[in-house]
């Protein structure tokens, strides 16, 4: 019997061969089987249409496939799966300065929208250390935050329509970029986050910003872990920060050994915090740095003297993750708000070194958002499985800290496979319940991603 994907791709879209299986069915994660029977490179939104008509009638599943940058498994193909790969729908389609909205395909590279909205004299904000790969479609699927959101929010802040094929084949045109619109459900929000559950992103209209103010970089020293806070209390009081940072001396020795990098300072500080802000605010800012070293919880600092000395100090921190996967870490990207912090930090800090006593540990992250990276790093000595295994088993105690305070389980890296099982740690059952529903009525067919984000049911 013919396959139905042959009668509605030719082999230039269609493709089986074992390479572009094996690189187009996977994320950026390494621990879960890839094996897609397919891959379909789609190249409208019709496209999109016929494929999911085909999948309900035929019964097959899809899984979206972006820039594969995903840290969650969110974008594995394990079980046969055709995988939808958005990568020729990369076209900004319209620009309109009176709006400041770029209508883009779903498969346009993030860092190609931050250069297009640069040559408008405006920006698109929203940046991470993977953005010249990701794409926007996953970026919106994820809602993906980075290293501004202290400023500028998350993706979420910043789409204005949003078109989607939904697990019924319907496109949906969201909002259609207006600025105020009451009329009822926000739908553009559920989809936003929903990691191809609900809907694929096929366009989007994105919001742009004015342009930056020319900003300089700070690279602080800070001994105490729960002094970070108070220097995030006395700087933000003083200027408006576009970044606030933070990493660990370990996380910064990993850089320095796999980068042709400078330390920041001449000694090394168990813990740094990199902050930007406009250059503007550099009075305020050194009147801050002055408290922060008078309080004493800031032994040493230095301020970026030009933009490549602060783009050498972001390499420090934006470095990390590429720094660390040699090590197949396992990752925990958590969430509490800023005033639990502290408390948060401690308790974490006893239960990781009691948890993994024999295991390396790379602290770093987002600490303005209240959002940290917990790496753990795997030794030599075990396999990825036992050591993912290991890993496992602890992350029940972490996540019920987590849970305890109201915090997520997966600040912004999204669910995916990672943290599915895991999700009852954040969202309650009546939520998850209504998540099933709003599953049920989108995809009735359960073709879109299955077995990612939703727990399955126990
Ligand atoms: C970060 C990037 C991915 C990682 O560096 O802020 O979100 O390694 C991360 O956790
Ligand atoms: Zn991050």
């Amino acid at each position: 019997m013919s396959d139905p994907l042959d009668e509605l791709f030719s082999p230039r879209q269609l493709k089986r061969d074992a390479d572009t299986l094996a690189e187009w069915g996977r994320d950026w994660t390494r621990s879960y089987a890839v094996a897609p029977s397919a891959v379909v490179f789609v190249e409208s939104i019709d496209d999109v249409v016929k494929l999911v008509q085909a999948a309900n009638q035929h019964d097959f599943k899809l899984v979206p496939s972006g820039g594969r940058t995903g840290l969650s498994g969110g974008a594995v193909a394990g079980h046969g799966e055709v995988v939808v790969s958005f990568d020729r729908m990369n076209r900004i389609l319209d620009f309109d300065p009176a709006d400041r909205l770029v209508t883009c395909q779903a498969g346009v590279v993030t860092q190609t929208l931050q250069e297009f909205a640069g040559e408008q004299g405006l920006s698109y904000p929203v940046d991470f250390a993977s953005s010249g790969s990701s794409q926007i479609g996953g970026n919106i699927a994820t809602n993906a935050g980075g290293i501004k959101v202290i400023r500028y929010g998350l993706t979420r802040d910043w789409v204005a329509g949003l078109t989607v094929v939904t697990g019924n084949g319907e496109v949906l045109r969201c909002n259609h970029g207006l600025v105020k619109n009451a009329t009822g459900y926000d739908l553009r929000h559920l989809f936003i986050g929903s990691e191809g559950t609900l809907g694929f992103v096929v366009e989007a209209q994105i919001r742009l910003a004015p342009a930056p103010q020319p900003q300089q970089v700070m690279v602080l020293g800070v001994p105490e872990f729960r002094d970070i806070l108070e220097v995030l209390r006395t700087f933000q009081g003083a200027l408006t920060l576009s970044a606030f940072e933070f990493f660990s001396e370990q996380a910064l020795q990993k850089v320095l050994a796999h980068r042709n990098l400078r330390r920041p300072l001449p000694q090394p500080v168990p813990f740094y915090t990199l902050l930007e802000f406009d250059a503007s605010a550099l009075e305020a800012a050194s009147e801050a740095f002055e408290a922060v070293v008078e309080a004493g919880w800031v032994v040493d600092g230095v301020l970026s003297q030009s933009e490549a000395q602060a783009a050498a100090l972001w390499q420090l921190r934006e470095g990390i993750s590429e720094s660390i996967a040699g090590y197949t870490p396992y990752k925990n990207d958590l969430s509490v708000r800023i005033s639990q912090m502290p408390d948060f930090i401690e308790t974490v800090d006893a239960l990781v070194s009691d948890s993994y006593p024999d295991f390396e540990v790379c602290w770093y992250g987002h600490i303005g958002d209240g959002n940290l990276h917990l790496n753990i790093l795997r030794p030599e000595s075990l396999s990825v499985d036992e050591f993912y295994q290991r890993c496992h088993s602890i992350s029940p105690k972490l996540f019920a800290e987590v849970s305890n305070r109201q915090g997520s389980i997966s600040a912004e890296h999204g669910v995916g496979l990672l943290k599915r099982d895991f999700l009852g740690f954040s969202r309650s059952p009546e939520e998850l319940e209504i998540m099933r529903g709003l599953k049920a009525m989108l995809d009735p067919g359960q073709i879109l991603n299955p077995g990612k984000l939703l727990p399955l049911k126990s």
